[in-house]
């Protein structure tokens, strides 16, 4: 029984070590990843569900930030790739979690996922 109540409390700490660590590996200072303890509410919100992006198209400020849902469930992967200028980070295929950047610079940006065409989308940031 203790020993069960230890590593409930214990989990939490390990996952945030972890997403710390991908974090710094990815170099990308603009982006934060689900479960960092510093990453602020997000101006927009978009999920990946039913292969499409919703909102399609989000409207923020400089220096605001949009946080994308994945939603489809384990088998469907969707990635976020940026096309045109200007450019963002994106994020790789896969099935759950999240990803946030935090845009700098007006402008429109546009993504698509490449494994399903027409799943686009844009954040306008004004
Ligand atoms: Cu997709």
């Amino acid at each position: 029984m203790l020993l069960r109540s230890r590593a409930a409390i214990w989990r939490p700490v390990v996952v945030l070590r972890a997403v710390a660590t991908v974090t710094v590996g990815a170099a990308l200072v603009s982006t934060t990843h689900a479960g960092a303890a510093s990453t602020p509410t997000a101006a927009a919100k978009v999920t990946l569900k039913n292969i499409a992006f919703k909102r399609a198209v989000v409207t923020i400020k400089v220096g605001q930030r949009v946080t994308w849902t994945w939603q489809d469930g384990q088998f469907v992967s969707h990635n976020i790739h940026s096309v045109g200028k200007p450019r963002f980070a994106g994020a790789p295929a896969k099935t759950k979690g999240t990803h946030t950047v935090r845009f700098t610079k007006k402008g429109n940006y546009r993504y698509t996922c490449t494994l399903h065409p027409g799943m686009d989308g844009r954040v306008v940031v004004k």
